[in-house]
Order: structure tokens, then C-alpha cells, then sequence
């Protein structure tokens, strides 16, 4: 099998975004007259569910709110509220990469490997992000991107992973999918594609059964990474030949 694409998802993956999230969600909050504040403990837990509108509604029946509160019609508002302030902050230069990001990609597109993006988080804020910290060699060369609304339901299920592959006209184990969560993982697996995961900071205590390489971040050659489990033994970072020499096994 020859590896032709990778697919990364956002959140968690590319950078570590989730306090970012987490911030702008606590400032539209008092905007619609609400003393919510999710702290890290809560928002630990309330990300078991992906996308914003989803999670802001599931808190919303952990409060009890009845079906016809008033507020649920205000979710879409609320969220676009929310995405103003995360895609403030990122464009003001507010995130980093995580390691080895940009080399991969970069390593990538050297080896006629395409790049494209699978997630669920809006598509203004992938804009942000690749605008605000991507070079644009890196931007323009990503294919597809599978984002927030484009499906009907969000991880867990494949939905946004079946679409970019589609699209990318490749079969799922011609690609590797690159996830930092369990719900990444279900929904890449459940799409056919191999899933190399980077535990991220809201998601170190979840059960990545079933991936095909855990390591602690991508790795540069100067900054070593951690591996945990997979194939992958013996390389201190992740790199297209390693990749390769996992599909060629
Ligand atoms: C990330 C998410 C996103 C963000 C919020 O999951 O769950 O919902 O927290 O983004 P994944 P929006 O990394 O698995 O894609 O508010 O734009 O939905
Ligand atoms: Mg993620």
C-alpha cells in the first residue's frame, strides 16, 4: 500500500486550541445574560461532546432547560458570538503549533504526499488558524478541508472523514489520519483510516485503543518525541519515511 495522503484533524492536533475555545465560550456567555463559567474540570468533561453547538446545547440539558427554552433557538447566536472572540484571538497570534507540524507538512508536500484537514470545529476558525500561523506554501497546498457544519453529525461518526476522502479520491488506507482525542480516533477508524495519535492536554486520559501509533507530539530532529505505542519504534520524531515504512510492512 503507498501512502498518498495525510489528514489532519484541528483541536488538540495542530495546536493546542482548547483553552482558547474554552475562553471565548465564557465571554459570549454574559452576552445572552448568562452567569455560566466552564471551568477546566467541566470543560474537561463537556468536550466529550464535539462542536460547540452540540455543547452548548448538552449543558443545557444537564441545567434541565425544557425543550422550548427561549435560549436553545439562541444556540446558533450564542456560537457565532463564540467564534467571533476564538477567531480574534487566533488572528491576534494567540496559539503556536505543536511540534513537528509544519515539518511533516512540509515534508509532505516534497514527496507529492497530499495534506488535507478532517474536523469539527468551524471553518472560520481553521481559517484563523492556518491565516494566523501556516506558511502559504502550507495553505495552499492542502486539498480538502472537512469542517464544523459541512456534516450533519460530528465525530465520533465518520462523516467529515468519509467526505475528505472521498474527495481526495483515495481509499481510507491510502491515508493516516492524525488525531489528539477518542472521538478523533472513533471517527477516522470508523472511515477505514489508520490514525496516528498526539495525546493534547484535554485528552491524555482517553483510551486510544485501536490507533495505530501513539506518540507524545509529532517531534522535530532537535526535540525528540515520546513513543508510546504502535509502530514507530526506535524514531525520535515523525517523518514521511517513517510513515512510509509503517505502510510498506
Ligand atoms: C474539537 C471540538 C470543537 C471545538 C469547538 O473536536 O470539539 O468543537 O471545541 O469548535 P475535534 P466550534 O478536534 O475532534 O474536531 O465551536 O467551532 O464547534
Ligand atoms: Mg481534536
Amino acid at each position: 500500500m503507498t501512502l498518498k495522503a495525510l489528514i489532519f484533524d484541528v483541536d488538540g492536533t495542530l495546536s493546542e486550541t482548547e483553552e482558547l475555545h474554552r475562553r471565548a465560550f465564557n465571554q459570549a456567555f454574559p452576552e445572552f445574560d448568562l452567569d455560566w463559567n466552564w471551568d477546566q474540570t467541566l470543560y474537561r468533561r463537556l468536550l466529550n461532546v464535539t462542536g460547540g453547538k452540540e455543547r452548548i446545547a448538552s449543558y443545557m440539558d444537564e441545567l434541565n432547560f425544557s425543550a422550548d427554552h427561549p435560549l436553545r433557538a439562541r444556540i446558533p447566536e450564542m456560537h457565532a458570538a463564540k467564534t467571533r472572540y476564538y477567531t480574534g484571538y487566533v488572528s491576534s497570534g494567540e496559539l503556536e503549533l505543536r511540534p513537528g507540524v509544519t515539518r511533516l507538512m512540509s515534508e509532505a508536500i516534497a514527496a507529492g504526499i497530499e495534506i488535507s484537514i478532517a474536523t469539527t470545529t468551524s471553518l472560520a476558525n481553521v481559517n484563523a488558524l492556518l491565516e494566523a500561523n501556516f506558511s502559504r506554501q502550507i495553505i495552499e497546498a492542502i486539498k480538502i478541508i472537512g469542517a464544523g457544519d459541512m456534516v450533519e453529525k460530528k465525530k465520533p461518526t465518520p462523516d467529515v472523514y468519509n467526505i475528505v476522502v472521498e474527495q481526495l479520491g483515495f481509499a481510507p488506507d491510502e491515508c493516516i489520519a492524525f488525531e489528539d482525542s477518542r472521538n478523533g480516533l472513533l471517527s477516522a477508524k470508523a472511515a477505514g483510516i489508520p490514525t496516528l495519535i498526539t495525546p493534547s492536554i484535554y485528552t491524555d486520559d482517553h483510551d486510544f485503543t485501536g490507533a495505530a501509533c501513539i506518540v507524545s507530539d509529532l517531534g522535530e530532529p532537535d526535540a525528540p518525541n515520546s513513543h508510546i505505542a504502535g509502530f514507530g519504534i526506535g524514531h525520535s520524531y515523525v517523518s514521511i519515511e517513517m510513515l512510509q515504512n509503517s505502510f510498506n510492512r
